[in-house]
């Protein structure tokens, strides 16, 4: 989609864009299953880049207690649990600006990747910036998405991060296309972004080829010790306002309700649902900060008499009808690599 068609959108009165998104969602998402995912540090604290949101940048006195790379075990352990506790999808974080094959770490987050993929549930790794060659090896290795987010607009980004650009980002993703893995690719409201920058990097993501399996959309955790740390609480309407443009610009897509969820109540988390939201993370921690109860999340889909999605290791796009015209590509998520060039004309 173009700017100028979201903004449109997006200043439709709320209803008016609520039903708009409803419509899209119903018709990609006809059984309006919620996936849910479970999240594991397993490097934590101490990365070299500067993202002024993120509580595990070296660069900031935060409060947070770093750690190592996870052992296998140990992770095996939380996969296990997710997976007992109805969690379809495992997403491993590691604060990294990024990894290099051949070293022990890299290594070791292949191994890791090898035994939870015996578990039959999605597995995707957020490790920072990836080449081809290490995209190829965690695919061989059973990754089945990546997530690697923009964050916000092109033109936001230098505000946010120094130590690296939005054209590594792209370039990441790009090699994770290539690769055949999956892109989970979203963004952060809260960042004293405008409503522009929000529009834009939904312009960006939208017209990814191949489309993103998922589109989380976060909301800022403010971190103390951060640049961020007294930002001000995203308007929850704003935050609606945002799910539902996703669902109208990458149909195909799970649109991700993720950060933040703590301090929403449970009326505007059902807005967010109604407006497309298919996915959340689930269980007591996202990666260092605190997520509702596994028990309350549970409560309320069931309040909602909302049903929870099966595992799907193919990552297969639902079924998209070509003749629409809110349809992506009509040649679907992972056979066409045309990549994120298009997206960057104009952009960076
Ligand atoms: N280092 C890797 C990277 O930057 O891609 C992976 C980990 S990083 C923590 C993953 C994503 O978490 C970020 O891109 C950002 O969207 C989100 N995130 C981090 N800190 C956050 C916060 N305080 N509030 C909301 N989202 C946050
Ligand atoms: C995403 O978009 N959000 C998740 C996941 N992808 C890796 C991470 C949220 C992190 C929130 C802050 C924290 O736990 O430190
Ligand atoms: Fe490091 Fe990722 Fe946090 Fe940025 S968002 S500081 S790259 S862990």
């Amino acid at each position: 989609m173009t700017l100028a068609e979201l903004q449109e959108l997006h200043s439709l009165p709320f209803f008016d864009l609520l039903k708009r998104a409803r419509e899209v969602h119903e018709k990609f998402w006809p059984e309006g299953k919620i996936q849910l995912c479970t999240l594991l540090s397993i490097k934590t604290g101490g990365c070299s880049e500067d993202c002024a949101y993120c509580a595990q940048s070296a660069r900031y006195k935060t409060e947070l207690e770093s750690h190592v790379l996870l052992e296998r075990e140990e992770v095996m352990k939380h996969a296990r649990a997710a997976k007992e506790s109805g969690s379809t999808r495992f997403c491993m974080g590691a604060a990294w600006k990024g990894v290099r094959g051949g070293t022990p770490k890299f290594e070791q987050v292949l191994d890791i990747v090898r035994d939870v993929a015996t578990l039959n549930m999605e597995v995707c790794v957020t490790l920072g910036e990836l080449g081809p060659a290490e995209a190829g090896q965690l695919r061989d290795a059973g990754v089945t998405a990546y997530n690697h987010n923009l964050d916000t607009s092109p033109e936001h980004y230098p505000n946010i991060v120094t130590s690296h650009t939005y054209e590594d980002r792209l370039r990441t993703i790009r090699n994770i296309q290539d690769a055949g893995i999956s892109v989970c690719c979203g963004g952060i409201l809260g960042l004293s972004e405008t409503i522009t920058d929000r529009l834009r990097l939904l312009e960006v993501i939208s017209n990814f080829n191949p489309a993103p399996e998922s589109v989380p959309i976060n909301s800022l955790m403010p971190m103390p010790g951060t640049p961020m740390a007294e930002n001000p609480q995203v308007d929850p309407f704003d935050l609606v306002r945002m799910i539902a443009c996703a669902r109208i610009a990458v149909p195909g897509a799970k649109v991700r309700l993720s950060a933040g969820r703590t301090r929403l109540s449970d009326e505007v988390q059902a807005l967010c649902f109604f407006a497309g939201a298919n996915s959340i993370f689930y269980g007591e921690k996202l990666l260092t900060a605190d997520n509702p109860e596994a028990e309350k999340d549970l409560a309320l889909l069931a309040k909602l008499g909302l049903q929870t999605l099966e595992p799907n290791r193919a990552l297969e796009a639902p079924g998209i009808d070509p003749f629409s015209p809110a349809s992506p590509s009509p040649d679907g998520h992972l056979h066409h690599h045309a990549g994120v060039e298009g997206a960057t004309a104009g952009c960076c």
